[in-house]
């Protein structure tokens, strides 16, 4: 499976392109364990859409990720954790220790009623319970739903509706940096209005006091007093859904991504061991939150599936100084770092003296995800952290990819600072412009678009299979369309510019505008409004809200804190405007379309050439708006 230099580089490509599926079968059978074969490696089209891997084959991805590692290295560790106080000992768990682990949770969650095929939404900070009770939900085919602990009750309710869970794991409270947080409080909010829900269990972190009702609460601690650790894995079909994560689009409501059991875990593996060029023993740490997609392939799925050492980290990489991420590197010894240009753009903030002194040797492969990486921030990690001796790879993917597709091959393929380089084996990409008409040739730029599928390509939208097509297969016939803009040089060479749509990525956090809309939208007092971006030197993206206000509001300062606290409220904190621009109209067309892309320059501080007004209802809210942005800065 590992990819060992250039030429198999091309080999593998040039394979994967003339028989995808001969190239796919070829891994699946040799690197992993099927309890059934599959009868056919690919059905599909992009049209309905429907994509199947590995059809008929049946699996459990925990067998893949534990029980043969169990039965090879038992007291190797699979997962090392480091708490976010670094006076707290860290834990390690070996692939035996965390194999009973989930065992035995998995025969909690059955205890508890939970059975093959039902929703069990997983609301908790980065401790290992959080990795033992997603593997726990795999183990007896349970479809596993991560919030990211920094969401909202409002968010958790309807994530939880949305895909009517049946259950709720969660903890007393969580500790990230100098902050407390409330989980089990605000998973009690959250189940105000969630009928389907008959169970939460709770494990102890903070040991903050919480409500625990009669017959729906019970403790994790508890429970595992009552089960063995002897937990057969589900028979699952290649495509039964393996988990839900949910991921902001273009409107207003976030979508829940399905990825199914033996596609996802051929993608995963097979993309971990070749990008991070994963060898035995090495240490990868991977800082993502697993309530994201990089945590769930890159710090649990992935790295498992491959007997991997997964350090997870609990903390904030500026708590208790910004020097933790090293002093991390140092204390474990690790030797693939994976994280995003925001934390590294925050710390390159901080100058060097928090690198200075600590023992970086052991890094071999740096990785950089989420968002577009600029050419500093690129070369500040190469050259302070890597000491000019670690190849950087910018892997380049989705939620709905499932894993990484564009991304250098560590040593393997040549790097090119800010580009994100070439497709993997199996990925085919291409430009087309707004027609849908592919651009070739090098030296071009476009949307980027997909015309074949990979194992890992999202299946559907959980309970909305229309909305799937809609969003990303119906732009362009027979193409999945990413989202995403991007250029592309004479070598081939992908450079992603960064979304194409009404999506924001604030941190590496994928934001939909019309979701911060409908939260501003939802104070009182405010009329109307309109988010877009703009270039904000640390999280890559800000969010830039303009807000008309019923005229009586006149405490503006006060409004504007309102606000704020509702869109924590409703979406999270990270959905925070950074800026808030109170005025009196938005600029429409006559159809009453928001004219954005005036906003966008506005916000970006480019008033000199707004392009056509002509259409618009009342060219003079331009100017208005102008002024008062100029008069923010
Ligand atoms: C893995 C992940 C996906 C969007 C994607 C794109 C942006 C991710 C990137 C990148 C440039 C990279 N993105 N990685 N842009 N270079 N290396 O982040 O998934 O949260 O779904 O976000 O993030 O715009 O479309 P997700």
């Amino acid at each position: 499976m590992l990819i060992q230099n250039y030429e198999e580089y091309q080999k593998a490509y040039e394979a994967s392109v003339q028989d995808p599926e001969g190239f796919w079968a070829e891994i699946a059978a040799n690197n992993f364990e099927w309890k059934k074969p599959w009868t056919k490696v690919l059905d599909w089209n992009f049209k309905e859409p429907k994509i199947q891997w590995f059809v008929g084959g049946k699996l459990n991805i925990t067998e893949n990720c534990l029980d043969r590692h169990v039965r090879d290295k038992p007291h190797q560790p699979a997962i090392i954790w480091e708490p976010n106080d670094p006076g707290e000992d860290s834990i390690t768990l070996t692939y035996r220790q965390l194999f009973d682990r989930v065992c035995s949770f998995a025969n909690v969650l059955k205890r508890n009623g939970v059975k093959k095929g039902d929703r069990v939404c997983i609301y908790m900070p980065m401790i290992p319970e959080l990795a033992i009770a997603t593997l726990a939900c795999a183990r007896i085919g349970a479809i596993h739903s991560v919030v990211f602990g920094g969401f909202s009750a409002s968010s958790i309710a309807d994530r939880i509706n949305d895909s009517q869970c049946v259950a709720v794991i969660t903890t007393d409270g969580a500790v990230r940096g100098n902050k407390s947080i409330p989980m089990k409080d605000t998973v009690d909010d959250a189940l105000i209005g969630c009928p389907t829900v008959k169970k939460v269990i709770v494990a102890t972190r903070t040991r903050t006091p919480v409500s625990m009702i009669k017959g729906r609460d019970v403790w994790w601690e508890e429970e595992v007093k009552f089960v063995n650790s002897d937990c057969p894995a589900e028979e699952m079909d290649s495509e039964d859904p393996l988990f839900i994560l949910y991921t902001s689009g273009s409107t207003g409501k976030p979508k829940g991504v399905v990825h199914t059991c033996g596609g996802y875990m051929v993608y995963t593996a097979y993309t971990f061991m070749n990008v991070f060029q994963y060898k035995p023993g090495m240490i990868h740490f991977c800082t993502a939150d697993i309530g994201w997609i990089t945590g769930h392939s890159y710090i649990v799925y992935g790295p498992l599936a491959c007997g991997a050492i997964s350090l997870m980290f609990e903390g904030v990489p500026t708590y208790p100084d910004a020097g933790r991420f090293w002093e991390i590197v140092e204390k474990h010894r690790v030797n693939i770092l994976y994280t995003a240009p925001t934390a590294i753009r925050s710390l390159m903030g901080f100058g060097t003296e928090y690198v200075e002194g600590k023992d970086l040797s052991s890094l071999k492969i740096l990785g950089s995800v989420g968002e577009p990486i600029n050419e500093e921030a690129w070369h500040w990690y190469s050259k302070n952290i890597g000491k000019d001796n670690c190849p950087v790879v910018d892997t380049w993917w989705q939620t709905e990819t499932g894993g990484i597709l564009i991304s250098a091959l560590a040593g393997i393929t040549p790097l090119k600072p800010a580009w994100a380089s070439l497709p993997l084996p199996g990925v085919q990409m291409l430009l087309v412009d707004e027609n849908g008409k592919e651009i070739t040739g090098g030296n071009v730029s476009g949307n980027l678009c997909i015309k074949f599928p990979w194992p890992a390509t999202i299946r559907t939208t959980w309970g909305d299979h229309e909305r799937c097509r809609t969003n990303y297969f119906a732009a362009y016939p027979n193409l999945y369309f990413t989202g995403d803009g991007a250029m592309r040089d004479e070598n081939g060479f992908y450079r992603i510019t960064g979304r194409v749509d009404d999506v924001l990525n604030v941190s590496g956090h994928r934001i939909g505008t019309a979701e911060v809309e409908n939260a501003i939208n939802m104070h009182t007092g405010v009329v109307e409004s309109a988010v877009v971006g703009y270039p904000h030197d640390i999280k890559g993206q800000g969010i830039y809200a303009y807000v008309i206000c019923e005229s009586h509001a006149n405490d503006l300062e006060l409004t504007r804190k309102d606000i704020l606290a509702t869109v924590s409220r409703v979406i999270g904190p990270i959905a925070k405007p950074d800026k808030i621009q109170f005025v009196s109209g938005l600029p429409k067309t006559r159809s009453g379309k928001i004219m954005r892309r005036i906003l966008r320059k506005i916000a970006e501080g480019e008033t000199a050439n707004l392009g056509d007004t002509s259409t618009l209802l009342d060219p003079n809210v331009v100017e208005e708006i102008k002024n008062g942005a100029q008069q923010m800065r």
